[in-house]
């Protein structure tokens, strides 16, 4: 029985799962939820997952989500296709990039979607100047991780969980010139990015709806 994996458009958490599938070649079956027709609130949903939450996936009856664990079930169940490195501290760093990614930069560009494109009305200034310093700091600790093409190393769960939030910021560039970061993205991270958009699994993971 192939995976099943519920996906989200726009989230980034379902974004990571997506790129993971993809880049592993892991064969699964597709379902697009809609937030807006409240389908991650539909009973049939919630009995899969009570936190009614994007991603989910159902392997062989076997229900999961969150992200990250989703990710490291994934790497153990398919190992063919490795997102983990096989030395213990490097496996360990990638671990600790992709929780600073969740909990440290995520939070961040959250707060950037609500002052701007969830944002009833135009942004209060002093507030978003002031995010985009915090955001500016924080995107210069991952910028400093940058000493080779990926955040640790090879390819691998740190670039596939931070990336998405990364690509996040630029649409609210894309959607709202100017109340993004505009150019300020580091240019290490952006060389990065390029280089992540330039993988098959980019192009087959943008998010449905920016599409049109
Ligand atoms: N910590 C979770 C976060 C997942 C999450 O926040 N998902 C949101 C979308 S970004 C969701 O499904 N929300 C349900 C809804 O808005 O109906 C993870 O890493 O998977």
């Amino acid at each position: 029985m192939a995976l099943t994996f519920y996906y989200g458009s726009g989230s980034p958490f379902a974004w990571r799962v997506w790129l993971a599938l993809e880049h592993k070649k892991i064969p699964y079956d597709f379902k697009l939820l809609s937030f807006d027709r409240g389908d991650t609130a539909a009973p049939a949903f919630r009995a899969i997952n009570p936190r009614g939450m994007v991603p989910t996936i159902v392997d062989d009856g076997f229900a999961l989500w969150e992200s990250g664990a989703i990710l490291e079930y994934l790497e153990e169940r398919h190992p063919a296709i490795p997102l983990l490195p096989k030395d213990l501290r490097a496996r360990a760093t990638v671990r600790r990039i992709a929780a600073e990614a969740a909990h440290s930069l995520s939070p961040l560009v959250n707060r950037l979607f609500e002052a701007t494109l969830f944002h009833d009305g135009p942004p209060v200034p002093a507030e978003l100047d002031e995010l985009r310093q915090k955001l500016l700091e924080e995107l210069n600790r991952f910028e400093a991780l940058l000493t080779g093409s990926y955040l640790a190393g090879e390819l691998s769960l740190a670039d596939i969980t931070t990336f998405p939030h990364l690509r996040l910021i630029r649409r609210v560039e894309e959607r709202q010139p100017g109340n993004g970061l505009g150019d300020r993205i580091p240019p290490r991270l952006k060389a990065w990015m390029k280089r992540i958009e330039a993988l098959p699994c980019y192009e087959r993971t943008i998010p449905p709806h920016w599409k049109g």
